[in-house]
């Protein structure tokens, strides 16, 4: 019998930066299409070094697992998707495959295949769960700016009438986002997460400067795209 363990998922060719799909994967993937229960996608994401591995295998009701820090030794980080090679129930009629993506902004990895990661990641999920340490900060809105930059290049009609963008149409297709805030500073604790989330996604309407225009942006990003008929919900560990 397959040992039950984390496998590569999507590999990144470290000349080319492209991505690919490992045939271990292919062939778990593969295995699933005489599941006869839906298949759930819950991706772990998020910036470098904020537990996401962690999070993961505490999903999973494991201690270990997918690769964590203390595994891969200093400054080594989760390499690409990898993928638990078994999927969780979640109900009679629904089962999921648990994804632990690699971190943004590590010092190994251009913006390009972050982006590409995490577009991909998002766009594969019916889950995706945004892992950050500490408080809502510009920095971290800044984090999720690819969202807005996935507005703005991905198509999900062949055909616009209006010739505009097709944004109002990505609530239908994105996952629900559920943002968890680990380490979450005692100063909001007189607030729950979910309200000090959605306090820190109103608008900044304190100044002009380009940082908070485009801060409001992805902010404006963020409840379209998740906070429509999908949820947009917080939690705190
Ligand atoms: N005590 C404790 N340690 C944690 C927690 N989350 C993560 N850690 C530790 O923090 C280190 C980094 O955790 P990872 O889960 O590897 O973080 P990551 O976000 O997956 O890191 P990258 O994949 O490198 O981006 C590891 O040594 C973990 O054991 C937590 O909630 N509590
Ligand atoms: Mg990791």
């Amino acid at each position: 019998m397959e040992e039950v363990q984390a496998i590569p998922f999507i590999e990144v060719a470290e000349a080319t930066n492209e991505l690919s799909i490992s045939s271990e994967a292919m062939s778990f993937l593969g295995s699933l299409r005489h599941s006869t229960k839906q298949i759930a996608v819950i991706v772990f994401a998020g910036p470098c070094r904020t537990g996401k591995s962690f999070l993961a295998n505490r999903y999973l009701s494991r201690m270990s697992g997918f690769k964590v820090g203390r595994d891969l030794g200093a400054g080594t980080t989760t390499s690409g998707v990898w993928l638990w090679n078994e999927t969780v129930p979640v109900s009679d009629e629904c089962e999921a495959i648990v994804l632990d993506c690699e971190g943004l902004n590590s010092e190994s990895r251009s913006y390009e295949v972050d982006v590409k990661i995490f577009a991909l990641c998002m766009l594969l999920s019916s889950q995706f769960v945004f892992n950050s340490t500490g408080s809502i900060t510009e920095t971290t809105l800044g984090d999720l700016s690819v969202i807005q930059l996935m507005a703005e290049e991905i198509k999900v009609r062949d055909f616009n009438p209006t010739g505009g963008s097709d944004e109002g149409e990505f609530s239908k297709y994105f996952p629900t986002f559920t943002w968890v805030l680990r380490d979450f500073p005692m100063a909001f604790k007189n607030l729950t997460p979910q309200g000090y989330m959605e306090q820190s996604l109103e608008n900044d309407t304190s100044g002009i400067s380009s940082q908070a225009s485009a801060s409001n942006n992805i902010r404006r990003c963020i409840k379209e795209f998740f906070g429509g008929s999908k949820d947009l919900v917080c939690h705190a560990l």
